[in-house]
């Protein structure tokens, strides 16, 4: 097959379908399937220009094939099972066996063929969200192209022109299709040497996404607009996210794309990150500015470096608290201060599940072992080696260890905090508040006249501050 097939002009991808199903669909490359969320290994190229490869959390980089010097992709849009977390599986949709769909990798500059084969029950389409492409190869049904039919196989071919960090998801049906998990990630390489793109150690990569499943089903809810319940990243709730190990004295990237439908602030603990890239490119050094939380957008993506010179095991996570708990009911009431006691025991002689949510705060949730109806995930779960993590949802640990090798990204188990630097119960006695001696100790030679006398009888307010409320008509005009 000739290039200028592929670049026919107006019949681009008439000529495309028919020159496929004509000559190359023998010949396509064989779809490789996934059947495992777990984080594979970083895929080597064997084949191209050489780079240091991307780690996909809980996912999967798609294997080529080169063709005289075209890189062959072949991505299956199919319905998939995808496990969320260990006890719950969701039925999705998504590419070659998982959702999210495998990341691909390429290099700026190369010359790059997918062929996408549409084994969903509706035609689909694929949008290369933030990449530099003919108008025909961007994906948007009905505008830059057909739909693919159910079982036709479309072929979208173009040059990766600039590097960095996209993201790939039907334009068709898009609301259904994404709710149901059809996305994934493309990283394009540097061909040389960037000035604005740092070499690192580590390399991660992940998406952004939500879900909305009842409680003992399966299938998401796809018309909901804003009330998600499972908060996930790469289609993975915690406990089911694994960590991101890293060696002491690593430079580490991590990009993150968000196709949710709402923005989430990523927030490291530990260490500070510059935002080193958008969708749109590197970031030219004068911009970055140290951070320790990123608040990425609906449709953006958040590349972000840093230096892993602290040893532990540091949460990384939404900032947002709803964004960190699996499934529960909003609706409950506040009962925080409501005194239950006797009353329990009575209703469990009628109902003996019943359990009492909230009276101290909502942390027995971590512990209890309440029965929920099979399919569904704990609310806060997750256990560390000091007792429940309480968390659920967006949540992991970056792992940071001067004993992790090079190059390997296993689990090194729970950090041991060193003698003498973890948060201990103080268990002498209480020693004598200093805090009167100490404050008046700042109060006397500043203030003349106050010596001696008690902070608070300096700080009462002597002023009540009058708060003048609009009254009625007074918004009218305006
Ligand atoms: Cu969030």
């Amino acid at each position: 097959m000739k290039r200028r097939n592929f670049f026919g002009g107006a019949a681009l991808s008439a000529v495309a379908i028919a020159s496929v199903s004509r000559v190359a669909m023998a010949a396509l490359p064989e779809p490789v399937l996934m059947g495992k969320p777990d984080t594979a290994p970083p895929l080597v190229p064997s084949t191209g220009r050489p780079y240091n490869p991307v780690v996909t959390l809980n996912s999967w980089t798609l294997p080529w094939r080169m063709n005289q010097n075209v890189k062959e992709f072949h991505l299956v849009a199919e319905p998939v099972v995808r496990e969320i977390a260990p006890g719950m599986n969701a039925t999705l949709w998504g590419y070659n066996g998982q959702s999210p769909g495998p990341t691909i990798e390429v290099v700026e500059g190369d010359r790059v063929r997918i062929f996408v084969t549409n084994k969903l029950p509706e035609h689909t389409t694929i949008h290369w969200h933030g990449q530099r492409l003919p108008n025909g190869m961007d994906g948007v049904g009905g505008l830059n192209q057909k739909q693919i039919p159910v079982g036709k196989t479309f072929v979208y071919e173009f040059i990766a022109r600039r590097p960095g960090t996209f993201m790939y998801h039907p334009h068709a049906d898009e609301m259904t299709q994404m709710a149901m998990g059809m996305m994934g990630f493309w990283v394009t390489h540097p061909k040389e040497k960037h000035p604005m793109i740092q070499e690192v150690q580590r390399d991660f990569c992940f998406l952004l996404n939500a879900y909305d499943v009842d409680p003992g089903s399966t299938t998401p809810m796809v018309n909901t607009m804003l009330d998600f319940n499972l908060w996930t990243w790469n289609s993975r709730a915690f406990p089911g996210i694994d960590s991101l190990n890293v060696r002491l004295g690593d430079q580490v990237r991590i990009r993150i794309g968000n196709l949710t439908m709402t923005n989430h602030p990523i927030h490291l603990h530990g260490h500070e990150f510059v935002v080193s890239g958008t969708d749109g490119g590197p970031t030219p050094a004068g911009s970055r500015w140290p951070e320790v939380t990123t608040d990425i957008a609906v449709g953006q993506m958040r590349q972000i470096d840093f230096l892993a010179d602290e040893e532990g095991d540091w949460a990384f996570h939404c900032h947002k608290s709803h964004h960190t708990m699996n499934p529960m009911g909003h609706d409950v009431p506040t009962m925080i201060g409501v005194d239950h006691r006797g009353l329990v025991a009575k209703i469990q002689k009628l109902v003996p599940d019943y359990m009492v949510m909230g009276e101290r705060g909502m942390a027995d949730m971590g512990e209890m072992q309440m029965p929920i109806p099979d399919q569904t995930l704990p609310m806060m779960t997750g256990t560390g080696p000091y007792g429940p993590i309480e968390m659920g949802g967006m949540f992991t640990m970056v792992k940071v260890r001067k004993d992790q090798k090079p190059g390997d990204y296993s689990d090194p188990g729970w950090y041991q905090q060193p003698a003498g630097t973890q948060s201990f119960e103080w268990t002498g006695n209480l020693p004598e508040p200093a805090r009167f001696k100490s404050e008046m100790a700042s109060i006397d030679g500043q203030v003349p006249g106050l010596q001696g006398t008690p902070v608070a009888a300096v700080a009462t307010p002597t002023t009540t501050l009058t708060v003048r409320k609009p009254g009625a008509g007074m918004h009218k005009g305006h």
